[in-house]
């Protein structure tokens, strides 16, 4: 069965063309900075929004039919969601699928039958992926939706609880392999408190921890040779989450061993909701030899929540390649971990939203690779620190003086030189320049 009969291969036709189901940005084989754009950006459909997501909000039901001609939370269901799915990454030329284990197939009452069921799909899957050669980016556990998790997984206050995690993680990390996807995400979404007046903070944090280090030994004892990630979220849906930021997330994994099997997923929109830019949480990961993947979306200056909307702002796309490039590119992709507006409510729309997300990337990788092209920005940042490539500068980063040495330094020099201005304005104009007018 074909469900986007209707809808055709979308191709690159360049930035003249007036095709609303053609890409005007996204050339997969045009070389920038010595590697195709398909290189630099391994795109990957999520499962959840793009084959679950109906435009249901707290205020109504769904709005998109994504029943794909099936009766919803059956297994023929979860059948046409994976040819409606492999469909559609071909029409848009995805290469990648990111998936929770409850994404896949409906939850059973046991365990072991929703088990059942994930290995009847996965064969399935298993089977589409050879005849496509379409791939899988990461897989995770869903950890949050079922009542179990109203008080965490690996943070929860019941060991039974924990123990449900575990046999969750081993399956989604056995669909992994199987798949052979490149990594394996934790997001912690209930993995935080409402009040520390009900909650044992350190046992918390030491358990998810445990839980981790159990998944690493697990996934490695299997042959996941790939990275696993956490992906910071600083609320929703609790009151504080811990995996607040990149720069948490990493002190946390360093502080229990873990930081040379994971590196981090970040989400655009996690980043805004922190209090940081998207480019900050990159360049946090980036610099700690952590960027491994990207949650390709974005959030809604006036909304204080998750809107997981399909990239549109070409700065953030921009600075977002910027910080890619500078870092050596990704081992992980871009998931587009966006759904539609609950107006945009057709099969039409779902091209939209990808299409729009693709070329608002590839228009950032041109952008970003003229910004390092032009040079004027790096050239900016090198002469700014240039106190650090000579004399006493060089010998501090050297590491070949004491604080009286610094002091007597000072105090000889009587006032130290004018600084230098940090030019913002100038550097954005060149942003603009490069955006808008060439
Ligand atoms: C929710 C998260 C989630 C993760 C995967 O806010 O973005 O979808 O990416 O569990
Ligand atoms: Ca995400
Ligand atoms: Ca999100």
């Amino acid at each position: 069965m074909e469900y986007f009969r209707h809808l055709p291969k979308v191709k690159y036709e360049g930035k003249d063309t007036k095709n609303p189901f053609a890409f005007r940005f996204y050339d997969p084989d045009r070389v920038i900075l010595g590697k195709t754009m398909k290189e630099h950006l391994p795109f990957a459909m999520a499962w959840w929004h793009n084959l679950g997501a109906g435009g249901s909000d707290m205020f109504g039901t769904e709005t998109a039919d994504k029943s794909f001609g099936s009766m919803k939370r059956t297994m023929s269901h979860a059948k046409a969601k994976v040819d409606a799915g492999f469909e559609f990454m071909q029409k848009l030329g995805v290469e990648y699928f990111c998936f929770h284990d409850v994404d896949l197939v409906p939850e059973a009452e046991t365990l072991a039958e929703t088990n059942a069921r994930l290995d009847e799909i996965a064969d399935y899957i298993t089977r589409k992926m050879k005849e496509t050669g379409l791939k899988c980016l990461w897989g995770t556990a869903n950890l949050f939706s079922n009542p179990r998790y109203m008080n965490g997984a690996g943070s929860s206050n019941s060991a039974d609880v924990f123990c449900f995690a575990a046999a969750q993680i081993k399956k989604a990390l056995d669909l992994t392999v199987k798949f052979g996807g490149k990594g394996y995400v934790f997001w912690g979404g209930r993995e935080g408190y409402e009040t520390l007046l009900n909650t044992d903070m350190k046992l918390e944090l030491d358990n998810i921890a445990r839980l981790m280090k159990l998944a690493v030994d697990y996934g490695r004892s299997i042959g996941f040779t790939g990275d696993f990630y956490i992906e910071p979220k600083p609320k929703e849906p609790m009151k504080h989450q811990y995996d607040f930021d990149a720069a948490t997330a990493i002190g946390f994994l360093r502080a229990h061993g873990l930081e040379r099997d994971f590196k981090l997923n970040i989400e655009a929109n996690h980043a805004t909701l922190a209090g940081h830019t998207f480019q900050h949480e990159l360049r946090v990961a980036g610099i700690n030899g952590m960027l491994g993947s990207i949650d390709a979306n974005q959030g809604d200056l006036l909304l204080g929540w998750d809107t997981d909307e399909f990239p549109f702002d070409v700065y953030e796309t921009t600075m977002c390649m910027y910080e890619v490039i500078k870092a050596g590119g990704l081992t992980g992709g871009f998931n587009f971990d966006a759904k539609n507006r609950r107006p945009s409510n057709t099969p039409e729309d779902m091209f939209h939203g990808f299409i729009l997300g693709m070329d608002s990337f590839a228009l950032g990788l041109i952008k970003a690779a003229r910004l390092i092209e032009d040079g004027r920005i790096d050239e900016f940042i090198k002469e700014r620190y240039s106190s650090w490539q000579a004399g006493i500068g060089a010998k501090i980063t050297n590491n070949e003086v004491t604080l009286q040495e610094l002091a007597e330094y000072a105090e000889k020099l009587g006032a130290p030189k004018d600084p230098g201005s940090g030019k913002q304005e100038y550097l954005q104009r060149i942003v603009n320049d490069i955006l808008f007018g060439e």
